[in-house]
């Protein structure tokens, strides 16, 4: 069995399987150059070849025990028929929804036939890599699409998203829905072009207020976690509802029954160590800066997360994506220390 699903199966290793959120990116001189040829990000995302040598770059160099496929959350408003761009130095920038009539116009099954070039890098991904490593596949939650949406960015904390909860409600339904079906549709297809699991970021979930959560958050998402455990009962389906809370992910984990939490920095994994139940695999959480640090101070964090989690399932994984900044012998030592089987 591949060490990244093992925990999955609730077998804990003498260490945990580990991968990184954005392993693949900035901080790699290779992806820069890449990055730098290719001009444009999402021409990287939709060329195979570029996808896929991209998702093999931090595998190639670190031997992580799971590969993410190279792409982003944003290619489903982009399917779906929202104009996107991605500017240098800027990021994102769609043009926002403004009504239902335009929301209207947006379609799931264009959707899957434009992405056609992100399954056929999974593909092309999974026959190269080594048998041992898995592949993840991922999507946005319905929330957090929703937010660049109807921003368009993500440059003014979502105000607009945030305020049409009350002024546009029927928007903000109807936009949930069919996100909701969309991100079904994108993770099904992923899985049949070879993902071995799925992730579904929710970023902004935090920016949710209480009293919508049930609504924007919990609800969506399980109905997505429930549509691919109906479909495909083997695949891991791994949450990341970033920044919720110790008392919010307990209920996430509830209400929403996946297989694995992905678990943002500041979440305290020793209260969710005995209040998130035993067959819920945790993911995380070292803080991205501490990568920042020296490598015995790197090591220290590690070790003692490591011991935190003993005995039960665990994908050692950072609370947030790798920055670009981070020197890749830190990585190195990041791996080097999780596997030494002192940690
Ligand atoms: O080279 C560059 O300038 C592009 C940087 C970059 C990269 C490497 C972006 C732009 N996206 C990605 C890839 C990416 N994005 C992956 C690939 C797999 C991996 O982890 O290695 C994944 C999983 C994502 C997911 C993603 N994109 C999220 C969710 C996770 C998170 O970071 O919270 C979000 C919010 C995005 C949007 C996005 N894409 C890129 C940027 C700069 C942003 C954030 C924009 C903003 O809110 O301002």
């Amino acid at each position: 069995m591949k060490p990244f699903l093992a925990p999955f199966s609730g077998i804990v290793a003498d260490y945990p399987p580990c991968w990184f959120m954005r392993q693949a990116g900035r901080y790699l001189p290779e992806y820069r150059k890449i990055r730098e040829s290719a001009g444009d990000f999402l021409v990287m995302c939709y060329t195979p070849d570029l996808a896929t040598e991209i998702t093999l770059q931090p595998i190639r160099r670190f031997g992580m025990d799971a590969a993410i496929i190279f792409s982003d959350i944003l290619v489903v408003p982009h399917g779906l028929g929202q104009p996107l761009e991605f500017i240098k130095g800027y990021g994102p920038k769609l043009e926002p929804l403004v009504d239902e009539d335009e929301l209207n116009l947006l379609n799931v099954e264009r959707m899957v036939a434009f992405l056609h070039p992100v399954y056929q890098a999974i593909r092309q991904t999974r026959a190269a890599l080594a048998s041992h490593i898995a592949l993840i596949g991922f999507a946005g939650a319905p929330w957090t699409l929703l937010c660049y949406m109807l921003d368009g960015n993500g440059k003014q904390d979502f105000v607009r998203s945030r305020t049409a909860i009350y002024e546009h409600p029927k928007l903000v339904e109807r936009t949930i829905a069919l996100l909701t079906h969309a991100i079904i549709e994108h993770l099904c297809q992923q899985i049949e072009a070879g993902a071995d699991a799925v992730q579904i970021f929710d970023s902004w979930a935090s920016h949710v207020p209480a009293t919508h959560r049930e609504m924007l958050v919990y609800q969506p998402t399980r109905m997505i976690v429930q549509a691919l455990k109906a479909r495909y009962p083997h695949v891991p389906v791994i949450c990341f509802p970033r920044a919720i809370g110790a008392h919010d992910v307990q209920h996430f984990d509830n209400y929403v029954q996946p297989d694995g939490l992905s678990v943002d920095y500041t979440t305290d994994m020793a209260a969710l160590y005995s209040s998130i139940s035993p067959s819920v695999v945790l993911q995380g959480n070292l803080d991205p800066l501490a990568l920042m640090a020296s490598k015995e101070v790197i090591c220290a964090q590690a070790r003692a997360l490591v011991q935190l989690m003993k005995g039960r399932p665990f994908v050692m994984n950072l609370g947030h994506g790798v920055l670009p900044q981070t020197p890749p012998e830190h990585m190195q030592a990041l791996i080097e220390t999780i596997r030494s089987g002192s940690a």
